[in-house]
């Protein structure tokens, strides 16, 4: 133990800030956090935010993410950690996010002094104290004004892997400038949360990884440089202020001499790229080319392995974080777990028992029956409603009980493989998919997953994954830097627990793999499915 070598990962996450050191066999030998609200009251945060008067401006104070910063340093020292036997670390954070450093403040970054706190030391250094935030949905002007600059949705999608979304950092930049040119003026330098962290370890700016960079609608992801258009239509002279890009798994540097000297840390401990939570994700999941992550929570996630994207309307496509050639994806469903819990108390009695029945009673494919239920607005896509059609593909309004439930779930599957396939994803013969999230635990649900995508289904405990990832980024990153391996590939953890039913490839119920238009071959449902008219009436 004495001799072991570590790795840190930092999660800067809305509502807290985690640690995690595993050792030189990946393994976690500690973990930390500082829950922001409970923690730090004197920020008078709520779950980590301030939300304005308007309720669609969000933003969290800067010097709470420093402070919290301080804290668990502080704490971790005096449990007698050895920072000293730190080789690497990384980090990951909420995504989008953006913080503004003032005119000087690099200056003030470099020359650290280890007597103080650093957020004392940084108290000055920002031209906005309080940061926007992934949840702002206050930039709807601005992000029309840079779809029709650059030509409509679709192109900005193909140059950025996403339409214009309010939380993405390009148009947050926009209105700062717009309401607030002066700030703008005083502004040196913009990082993401996860760029703004890494730099108050290295004791400088640092620059952006192309994963977390992917998130602002400024990047243009195959070229893995600004767009200059995207960048001329948010705010002037916005390209020194962002700095260079590089890949996400980069060695930055070492520590700054304020770590080693008031914490003990090593002079030679290496920095790695801090990247988004999202694609820190991927890589704590260990996923690997042509992998499905779902989780099936409140809302259900996906993150996808892509090679070829085809960016959609739907969706997001960041490079990917682990091999920064390939691509990832994410998608969101906003009616997951709620939509379950309301159809098993509607048709199962409220009991998951009878759920699990209903769809072990009901043949894949469901006969030709189809559904698709959203609740609450539905994020992919844009519809509300229940829409029911029959084998004939007529609209219903009711099923029988275990009809309902298998139609749901079959549903809600299909969706998810159709969405992914849009986005260029492609089951391959070693496509696994990793499922997490309370549903994960429903043996008869996974089975319809697996069916869906002719697919083995694992399970992976997935807690902190983001965070877990950093340190993976930690140890990787200092692997590609010495030429030791391509990576690591950590695979144990994962735990199958179902595997395809026998003919799941050939059921004509199922959308046919990779199609992406209604075609003759498809089935009268997967070709509605695949259509994409957006009506009232019928989703897709
Ligand atoms: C992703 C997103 C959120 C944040 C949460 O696009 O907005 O998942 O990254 O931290």
């Amino acid at each position: 133990m004495a001799s072991e070598s570590y790795y840190l990962g930092f999660d800067f996450s809305t509502q807290q800030l985690k640690v995690i050191a595993i050792n030189e066999g990946l393994q976690v030998v500690l973990e930390d956090n500082i829950q922001f609200d409970r923690d730090l009251p004197e920020f008078g945060t709520q779950g980590g935010i301030h939300t304005h008067r308007d309720k669609l401006t969000v933003t969290s104070p800067v010097l709470m993410w420093v402070k919290a910063l301080d804290i668990i340093l502080d704490r971790l020292k005096s449990s007698g950690f050895n920072f000293g036997k730190v080789r690497a670390l990384s980090g990951s954070g909420q995504q989008h996010g953006s913080v503004y450093w003032k005119n000087g403040a690099r200056d003030q970054l470099r020359h650290l002094n280890a007597d103080l706190p650093l957020h004392s030391l940084l108290e000055a250094c920002f031209s906005v104290a309080d940061s926007p935030i992934w949840m702002d949905s206050s930039t709807s002007a601005k992000c029309h004004h840079l779809e029709e600059a650059v030509g409509g949705p679709q192109e900005l999608a193909n140059i950025t892997g996403s339409r214009a979304y309010e939380r993405f950092t390009g148009n947050q930049i926009a209105k700062m400038f717009h309401q607030k040119p002066e700030i703008y003026l005083q502004t040196e330098r913009i990082s993401l949360v996860s760029s703004f962290a890494a730099s108050l370890f290295l004791g400088d700016y640092a620059p952006i990884d192309y994963s977390d960079g992917s998130g602002m609608n400024l990047l243009n992801i195959s070229e893995k440089t600004w767009s200059e258009i995207c960048l001329d239509t948010c705010a002037p002279n916005l390209k020194e202020r962002l700095g260079s890009v590089v890949p996400s798994n980069s060695v930055l540097g070492s520590v700054s001499p304020y770590y080693a000297d008031r914490y003990g840390f090593s002079r030679e401990c290496r920095i790695v790229a801090f990247t988004g939570d999202n694609p820190a994700s991927l890589a704590g999941m260990r996923l690997q080319q042509g992998d499905i992550a779902v989780s099936l929570g409140t809302s259900d996630t996906l993150f996808l392995w892509i090679q070829d994207p085809t960016p959609a309307l739907e969706g997001h496509i960041f490079c990917n974080p682990v091999q920064h050639q390939d691509y990832m994806a994410l998608l969101c469903f906003k009616n997951g777990s709620l939509m379950r819990e309301r159809i098993r108390d509607e048709c199962a009695s409220g009991s998951w028992e009878i759920f699990s029945q209903a769809l072990a009673s009901t043949p894949p494919g469901n006969s030709g029956n189809v559904g698709f239920y959203f609740e609450a607005m539905e994020i992919t896509p844009q519809a509300v409603g229940v829409h029911r059609f029959n084998a004939d593909s007529r609209k219903v309004s009711e099923f029988p009980k275990d009809v309902e439930i298998r139609a749901l779930v079959e549903g809600q599957f299909m969706a998810k493989r159709i969405h992914a396939e849009r986005l260029g994803y492609k089951i391959m013969p070693q496509t696994r998919i990793l499922a997490t999230g309370g549903a994960s635990s429903n043996q008869d649900i996974l089975q319809v997953l697996s069916d869906v995508f002719n697919a083995p289904v694992y399970t992976i405990a997935t807690a902190n994954s983001a965070c877990l990832g950093a340190a993976y980024q930690a140890a990787h990153g200092l692997a590609i830097e010495a030429s030791v391996s391509e990576g690591l590939k950590p695979t144990e953890g994962h735990k199958l627990a179902v595997t395809p039913r026998p003919g799941a490839d050939k059921n004509p119920h199922y959308p046919p793999s990779g199609v992406l238009m209604p075609g003759p071959q498809a089935s009268s449902h997967s070709a509605q499915l695949c259509t994409n008219v957006r009506s009232p009436h019928h989703p897709y």
